[in-house]
């Protein structure tokens, strides 16, 4: 749980490190599951792999530990709907950047109250591309305008001029392995390529309040708009309380 002043932390920065860590055994158990999901479907780029859950429900075990969800409740409140997963598990050596970007510029989520779980698979660190953000910048709840990149070189392919925007400078989000940090869906952030030759694999997990409404209509509008990845046809979870909007399409676990 986050105490009185981490929540403040979160609030003001838009993203905060977890106090606790996930269990040794959940991260044996992600690191396994891992190397074997990446050799059962060697076709998935590793640097960004999505919907893990498409693959095997089984992840909703690590979504749903109470280690996690106890801190999402913090943020989001007791009625959590899990809508995304995914690995940016990259390798070490030519690697790709994740550009500088707002998570929500992706998500056809109304209204946009969601945050990431970033779980540290390996170290997280400068030298092999960590997580960067830029505190504050999600404050106003707004969307700055993204260009459209398809580079090879990046993953995703929103992305924001850093240098138009008026902000401070990037701090690092550094992660022993098992550790998480949780980001705000306006925050800005992104990553620079891992050429380290140390993997710096991470585990996402993406949560939205039962108030919010995930509209697929939109996610396809998206694709058309943005030319984002598909993601209107998706299965998301109720992990605890009620779809409360009661507009959301929800798959049993
Ligand atoms: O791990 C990365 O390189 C990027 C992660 C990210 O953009 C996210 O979790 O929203």
């Amino acid at each position: 749980m986050l105490n009185d002043e981490e929540l403040h932390s979160y609030q003001q920065d838009g993203q905060i490190n977890s106090p606790v860590s996930i269990s040794s055994e959940m991260l044996e158990t992600i690191k396994e599951k891992m190397g074997l999901f990446f050799i059962n479907n060697p076709e998935l780029d590793q640097d960004y792999a999505p919907d893990l859950f498409k693959y095997d429900r089984s992840w909703l075990d690590i979504a749903k530990a109470p280690e996690i969800l106890d801190i999402v409740a913090q943020i989001i409140g007791d009625d959590i709907i899990c809508w995304g997963s995914a690995f940016f598990a990259k390798r070490g050596l030519g690697g790709k950047a994740t550009p500088w970007h707002q998570d929500g510029q992706y998500w056809p989520i109304e209204p946009l109250e969601t945050c990431t779980v970033w779980i540290a698979v390996d170290h997280a660190t400068e030298e092999n591309g960590c997580l960067r953000v830029i505190p504050g910048s999600h404050k106003n709840r707004e969307h700055f305008a993204h260009f459209r990149d398809d580079s090879d070189e990046i993953v995703l392919n929103q992305a924001l001029d850093l240098d138009s925007l008026p902000f401070g400078n990037p701090r690092s989000v550094i992660l022993k392995p098992g550790m998480f940090s949780i980001h705000d869906a306006f925050m800005i952030h992104g990553a620079e390529a891992n050429n380290s030759g140390q993997q710096r694999a991470g585990l996402t997990f993406r949560y939205m309040p039962g108030t919010s409404h995930f509209n697929r209509l939109k996610a396809k509008e998206m694709v058309n708009e943005l030319g984002v990845i598909d993601i209107s046809e998706r299965d998301i979870f109720l992990m605890r309380g009620f779809d409360r909007s009661r507009l959301n399409d929800i798959s049993e676990i």
